[in-house]
This record gives structure tokens, sequence and C-alpha cells, in this order.
């Protein structure tokens, strides 16, 4: 007898009419119905309940005028059976309404779902019973429901906003709402109609609702970007792909950024002519693809403003070409957000609508309503008399659907929506702590609606299911993520925020649709396929972040955070442990140099600054090659002096071009990036005098270089920094040049090993333990090293310049960085440190590729210009920051 029969006995005898089951699932769409015949597969009692008077969810409700999908059909589809996808073929690019319902319906008899699916049922309340281990939840149909694990399948966008303006019960016309369209359809024939709203439901609707109309009036508040869907028959080369290798196809779909099998662009914006630019876009306009669009174009157009600019501004040129009045196509146009931080739109004939006479744009920028009367609507300008009045204003997104619909009572009688007061906290956006056995379906804080739906939703059910099926199998009742877990999750949201400009709109991602709704980014956006290969770690570092238990069984509680590098980070360490690359150390010192040069030419190029110039310089026993960054603004500027990083035996001075730029745009200051000798032709001291040598040349010959006369500053990265370093030192004691500043990027202080730094970080971060023994080897004698000439940290510290040093969490020099700093500022020089949380030794070299050091190179940036007595420049990525996770703000 199962588990629930037991309790479906126990519980007769005093209840009578309680329905008891292992799983209840709340909704019964695309989410509910694949639950059900998981669960149900996998030997689970399930019940569903949904409002509705059948399946499909969302697509039950949504079924205005031109309702459709705006991922492409063959990509919005279960995957989960191939022999369901050879049943089934889509007649269209973008499936209709009424066909996505079709397929739901026809999914639901292909397994035969409805059986366990109570339609016309709503749950009331959830309420968790600590002495059972199980939810009960109270129905307004029927019986209530006692079920072990509660699932919440309710979608992102299924809770419809109020209006919240003033009067709509005056009205005296007739009112529909976009979300809740009646299901035989409405004559709008000879009528004047009011539309509310230019979302997507609102865009994809109005060309429909003008044809019928005698007159259509649109109100918009924020105008969007949309894209032609041009729809047709599913494109033949997608199909043919599909057809091709349809589990391939779909694998991609899983591991992808989006869910949409689409290799992600890989030239920057700024690699791309003007013409370049214009005819990708061209192409995804004439393909209709929003996906694409959002993600093919150029690989900065999704984290970068500047370079999203350069598509909106093509956007914009496209309504201009097609919208006949120019105050019209001005109010059409969206200036007020990045391209796609605001959900933007596929439509037919959208613009074009607005050269029809009989249709009106209302800017409420200009003239916001003021009321609904009887007759219509009234602006702060006009009133406008209408017979309909159509609302496509949107839905309380993402926990709307979750906490608004009925009070969930968790652990100790704490309730969601209390715990969610200031935003909600989730474990992988599938868990909340104190609720156990409660698990959100693309709940906030999974990719959900950053995402294709359905691949998103199949993996979520899959990993549910599956953790359910692990938990029945070790006797375990109940499943509970950690407050550890949660916070980690918060951090690691807050961490993803820079990969995209989703903050720096006024969304329904961000909550600021909903008149004092907690705002923040509400879906994760650090891309499908880390999303999964996350949740996957999860279950194989024994559940962590999960508390389980059960009657008989000892508590497991593998507690802590599950990522804790930057995502970018551990996109990019995984990625080099893929390519399972023997130690650079195996290659001999001419062998990594080549290596080394092979491996920088697949980064993205530096961006463009001023000029660039190479030139020598004299050292005592030769000439040193450099490389001159020189601003776009008027000289003269402050002059930095370079040192790349390598181990003083790698590298050049063109071997951190992309961080050279990246200085000199931010700074606006020059950078000589100096190509110093290298062990082992050349050992210790050698590095470090060259390192001196050069910055009194550039210090006495600043002007000709177009600087300006004076103090230089130094900079440098690892042993780079190590020469910065002791630059710095040699240069107070052999009187000049004089130095006005040090900034020290991770840099080798110190030639002790034992430091918790080293041993932590030995491997697995790029820079290991054994390369950097095989560097100091390399490059000075072991008698040598306590010199501190090839140790800084050893040397004399007073009367340095001020320094700004740089740390990252997982470099094995992390420890050694901290404690220079924490030397110099001992003795007297002014330090400022930045200790760079789940940041690695290349981090901040790797520009366009960790994104997330963007913001720690503008600290930079801004210390040299303090140092050199300059204003603090205008943060490029501040205008970026002004919006980060709310969970972050609350961990
Ligand atoms: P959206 O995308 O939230 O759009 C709602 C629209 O309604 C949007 O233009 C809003 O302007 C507007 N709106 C909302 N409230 C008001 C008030 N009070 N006054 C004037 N205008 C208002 O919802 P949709 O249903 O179109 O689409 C939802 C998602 O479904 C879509 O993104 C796809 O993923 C599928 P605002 O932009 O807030 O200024």
């Amino acid at each position: 007898m199962s588990e629930a029969m037991v309790a479906d006995r126990a519980s007769e005898a005093t209840h009578g009419v309680t329905q008891h089951v292992d799983v209840a699932v709340v909704g019964a769409g695309f989410a509910g119905l694949y639950l059900v015949h998981r669960l149900r597969k996998a030997g689970f009692t399930v019940v569903a309940m949904d409002e509705a008077g059948d399946v499909g969810g969302t697509w039950y409700w949504n079924r205005y005028p031109g309702a459709r999908c705006d991922i492409q059909t063959i990509d919005y589809s279960y995957s989960f059976d191939p022999e369901l996808e050879q049943a089934w073929t889509w007649s269209e690019k973008y499936a209709t309404q009424p066909e996505i319902l079709r397929y739901l319906g026809f999914v639901a008899d292909r397994y035969d779902l409805r059986r366990d699916i109570r339609f016309g049922t709503k749950v009331l309340a959830a309420t968790w019973i600590d002495a059972t281990e199980r939810w009960l939840l109270t129905t307004s149909n029927g019986a209530d429901v006692s079920c072990r694990h509660y699932i919440m399948a309710t979608g992102c966008l299924s809770a419809p906003k109020p209006p919240e303006i003033d009067g709509v019960k005056d009205f005296k016309g007739e009112i529909y709402f976009t979300s809740r369209w009646p299901h035989q359809g409405v004559d709008l024939k000879g009528k004047r109609v009011a539309v509310i709203g230019t979302g997507s439901s609102g865009i994809q609707s109005i060309p429909l609702l003008a044809e019928q109309a005698a007159h259509l009036t649109v109100f918009q508040r924020t105008p969007n970007f949309a894209l032609p869907a041009h729809n047709g028959p599913p494109p033949s080369d997608r199909a043919a792909l599909l057809a091709q290798d349809r589990a391939a196809f779909r694998e991609q779909g899983r591991w992808s950024m989006t869910g949409v099998p689409l290799p992600p662009a890989t030239e920057f914006s700024f690699q791309l002519s003007d013409t370049e630019r214009r005819e990708r876009f061209e192409k995804l306009w004439a393909a209709g693809d929003l996906v694409g669009m959002l993600t093919q174009l150029w690989a900065d157009q999704g984290n970068d403003v500047d370079a999203n600019a350069l598509l909106a501004d093509l956007f914009r040129e496209k309504i201009r070409s097609i919208v006949t009045d120019p105050d019209t196509a001005d109010a059409l146009s969206p200036t007020d957000h990045p391209f796609g931080s605001k959900r933007p739109c596929l439509d037919t004939d959208y613009y074009a609508t607005f050269n029809r006479p009989d249709v009106t744009l209302v800017n409420l920028r200009k003239e916001p309503i003021t009321a609904i009367t009887a007759s219509g609507i009234t602006t702060d300008k006009r009133s406008i008399d209408v017979d309909v009045i159509v609302f496509a204003t949107g839905f309380d997104a993402m926990t709307g659907a979750i906490k608004a619909i009925h009070p969930i009572t968790g652990r100790a009688g704490r309730s969601l929506t209390d715990v969610w007061a200031d935003g909600p906290h989730t474990y992988l956006g599938v868990t909340v702590a104190g609720f156990p056995n409660l698990f959100l379906i693309t709940g906030p804080g999974s990719p959900s609606v950053l995402s294709n739906m359905s691949v998103s939703i199949e993996q979520h059910v899959d990993w549910v299911v599956d953790r359910l099926i692990a938990l029945r199998e070790a006797g375990f009742t109940s499943m509970e993520a950690t407050e550890t877990a949660q916070a980690g999750w918060a951090r690691h949201m807050a961490d993803c925020a820079p990969l995209t400009l989703h903050r720096l709109a006024n969304t329904w991602y961000t909550g600021a649709n909903v008149p004092g709704k907690p705002q923040g980014v509400m879906p994760y956006n650090g891309g499908v396929g880390p999303y999964r290969s996350i949740c996957n770690e999860v279950a194989s570092q024994g559940m962590l972040g999960f508390r389980l238990t059960g009657p008989g069984v000892a508590e497991q509680c593998n507690d802590g955070e599950i990522v804790r590098l930057q995502p970018d980070v551990r996109l990019v360490l995984g990625m080099l442990a893929q390519m399972n690359l023997p130690p650079i150390e195996s290659f001999g010192a001419q062998g990594a140099r080549d290596f080394v040069a092979e491996f920088n030419k697949s980064r993205p190029a530096g961006r463009p600054v001023g000029e660039v110039k190479d030139g020598t310089l004299p050292v005592a026993d030769g000439q040193l090659p450099y490389r001159l960054y020189r601003p776009a603004t008027p000289g003269p500027h402050a002059v930095v002096v370079y040192f790349h990083g390598g181990g003083w035996v790698l590298g050049d001075e063109l071997s951190d071009d992309p961080f050279c730029r990246d200085l000199c745009r931010r700074t606006g200051m020059i950078l000589v990036s100096v190509g110093y000798r290298h062990a082992p032709e050349h050992r210790f001291p050698t590095a470090v005098e060259d390192g001196f040598a050069a910055t009194r040349w550039v210090a006495e010959h600043a002007a000709e270089l177009g600087g300006r006369p004076g103090p230089v500053l130094v900079a440098g990265w690892s042993a780079g920094a190590n020469i910065a370093a002791v630059t710095c030192q040699l240069a107070r004691d052999r009187g000049g040049p004089e130095i006005a500043g040090q900034l020290l990027v991770c840099p080798v202080t110190d030639c002790r090993f034992d430091r918790a730094s080293y041993i932590d970080n030995a491997t697995g971060y790029f820079l290991t333990r054994s390369l950097m023994f095989w560097f100091w080897d390399i490059y000075c004698a072991p008698a040598d090293r306590t010199d501190p000439r090839a140790s800084p940290l050893r040397g004399q510290l007073a009367g340095l310049p001020p320094a700004y040093v740089v740390t990252c969490e997982f470099d094995p020099l992390r420890d050694e960085g901290i404690a220079y700093a924490e030397a110099m500022q001992a003795a007297g020089v002014p330090v400022e440190q930045l200790q760079a949380r789940g940041h690695f030794h290349s981090s901040f070299t790797m520009v366009d590729v960790v994104v997330t050091s963007a913001d720690g190179r503008g600290q930079m940036a801004n210390a040299l210009r303090r140092f050199a007595g300059l204003p603090q420049a205008a943060e490029q990525d501040n205008k970026q920051s002004d919006r980060t996770n709310f969970n972050a703000a609350a961990s």
C-alpha cells in the first residue's frame, strides 16, 4: 500500500472528504500537464487543480485576437517524448492561441491526463502541517487535498493586473481584458474602441481590432520595440535542422543561453562597420526572428548600453520608415529603455496600423489619463468617447500567480506573502526556505520568462520529479532549502545583473508595472544552460543547500552556496576545463609563449582608443619595445606606465591589449605598455630593472609622448604588478622618477607559498600553484627571492606612492596581495583595496569576456584618476548599476 493510501485511510476516519495524494499540482498549462505525466510515470499519486474549464493554462485564458507565441513554435513544444514530436506538426512559424490550445489538448488526450485534473477548482489556502509533514489544501470546489509535495505550476503571466485607473466602474460601455477575452469572441463592428496598453498583447491585437472597429484609439504609456513576425509556415531551414537530428537539436536548446538552439553572436559591435551591422539587422528584421534579434547581432548588444543603442537606433529608423506621420512615429519610438530590457514584441502590421485614418494614438506621456467616465476616457487634455475599452495592461508577473492566488503558510505559521514582503526569495527559483516540499515551476529566480518557457518548464519538472524519486528511494519525506543556500542564490542572482540590461527598464521583469510592488529583476538572467548545470550540481553535490528529513532516516544537510564564482568566471573556467589543456608549464618557456599567443588570438579584440602607437625606449644595455595607447580626448594626458602579466616568462607589451585599451578609455590617460625582458633568457633582476628604467624614461619623455609633464603612474597585473610595486620602491630609493600612484592587480609580492590562498586555490582556477612554482624557478634563484626587488613585501614600505591593490578570491596570489596592501597601509601609505568576490586571477584582464569585472575596472580607473588629481570619471558602468537584483539588497 502506498504511503498516500495509508494516510488516506487514516484520514478518512477523521475527516471523511479529504483527497490524499503524494503530490498536488496547481495549474494545467504547459507545466502542470507535464508534471502530471511525469509524476504518474514515476509512481506517485497526483492531482492537479485548475480554475479553468480545461487544460491550457495561460493559453486557455489569453485568447484575444492575434494572440500567438513569439518563440518559433518549433522550439515552443514539448521535447520529452520523440513520438509526441512525430505525432504533431505545427502549421505556422508562430502558432496562434487556438492552435497552441489544440496542441495542449492533444497532449492531455494522448497521455490521458485529464483524469487526474480537477477543473473549475481553485486552491483557497495551502498550509504545511509539521506533524504529518504534509500540505493541506482547501479548495473552492470538492474535496480538500492532503499532499506530501505541493507544486505550483501557475505560470509567470497568469494573474492579470487591475486597471489602476479611476472611474472604471462608471463606464457604461463594454470592458474587456486581453488576458480574459470572452470565449465566444467579441463583435466590435461599427464600434469606437479604446485599447489601453502596448505590450505584447496590445501590439498583437491592435491591428486586428483596428480592422473591426469603426475607430480605434490606442492609449500608449511606454512605446515598445516590435519586430514583424512574418508569419507563415515554419521556416524550412529550422524544420530541416530539427528533422535531421531531433535529439541533438533539442539538446542544443537545453544547453543554450535562451532555450533556443541558436549560436550566439561572437563579434562585438566595435568590430563591425556600420554597413555590416545594418546588414545583420536587416537580415533578422526580414526573418522575423525575435530570439535572433535578441542574441545574434553582436556579442555585446545584450550587456553594453552603447552597443545596444546602435541596435535601438536601427529600430527607430524602421519605425520612422513605416509610420507616415512624423509625430506619431516619434511617439511610437522607444527611447527610455535598451532593446531587450523590456520584453520586445513580435507584430503583424503593428506600426503600419497607425497610418490608417481610423486609428489614433494617444501618447500618455504627454497627456496622462485622468479618469474613465461613463462615456469614455479623459486625459488631462481632452475626453474621448468610446463604446468599448480593451485593457491590455498586463499581469502581476512571476509572483502574482503564486502569492496573490491564495495564502500559503509554511513552517512555524509563516506566510509566503510575509516572507516575500520585500520581494521574492527562492533557492534556484524552485524552492523557498521555510516552505518544505513546496516547489515552484519557473518561479522568480529561475530563467523562466527570459527563456523559451517550454525548455525551462521541462527542465524544472524533470529536476523536481527526479528529486522526489531520489527522496522516496532514500526514505526522506521532506526537503527544504536552507537560508544559507537561499542567500547564496540571491547573491548569485545579483552577480548576474551585469550580464544583461534588464535592470535598466521599468518592466514586469522588475515588478515596476505594479504600483507598490518591490522592485528588482525577478527572472534568472544567467542563462538556461548554466542554470541547468547548476541544478545538476546541486544534486550531484549531495543536494547542496537542502535539509532532508524522514522517519527513521538520519537527517541530511549538506549546507552551502552552489555558485561562489562570478557567473561568467564560472563559464570561462568550465570552458577551460572542457578543453582539458595540458599544464602550461609542460610546454617549456617558448612553447608556453606560443601557446599564450595562440590563446590570445581567440579573445575579443580590445575596444577602440584615440591612437595606438608602437615604439622603443632605451635601457642601459639595449632597447625595449612599448605600445602607447592614447585617449580620443584632447591632451596632454596623465601617463600610466603599464607592465603586463605572464610570470616574468610569458607575454609582451601587446599581450594585455584589451585591458590597456579599457584602462585608457576609462581613465582618459595615456598608457605605455612596456615590453620588459623575460626569463629564462634574462633572469632576475632584469625584468624589474627594465621596469624601473622604462618608468624613468617615460617620465622624462612624457611631454614628447603627448603626456602631461610631472609625476607618472604605474600599473601592472600579476608579475607585471610585481614590477610596478618594485618600481615604486626603486624610484623612492634612487631619487625618482616621481610616481603619483600605483595600481597593482593581483600582484606577486612574496616568495612564500604557504598562505591559505595558495592552498585553497592551488588548482582549478587557471593560474595554478605549480605554474607559479615554475615561473619562480625560471625567473629567480631561491637565494635571490627574498630580495625586495623579487618580493616587495620584504622591502621598506614607508614613503611609497598611494596604492590601489586588487585581489581576486579564487587566486593563489590573493593573500600575498592583501598582505602587501596591509603592510603598506601599516607603513603609512594611503592604500585602497578591491577584494573581488567570485573572481579569478584573469578576471580583470579578460575584458568583454568577464563582464562582471567591468565595475571593478571602473573603480581602478577612478583610483588612477584620484592619484593623478583628476575628477572621478563619469562611470560607464554606474549608469548600468542603478538597479540590481533586490534579492541582493536583502541578503
Ligand atoms: P505588458 O507587456 O505588461 O504590457 C502592458 C501594457 O499596458 C504596457 O504597455 C503598459 O505600459 C500598459 N499599462 C499598464 N498599466 C497601465 C495604466 N494604468 N495606464 C496605462 N497603461 C498601462 O503585458 P502584455 O499582456 O502585453 O504582455 C505580457 C507578456 O505576455 C509579454 O511580455 C509576453 O511575454 C507575453 P508600461 O509599459 O507599463 O508603461
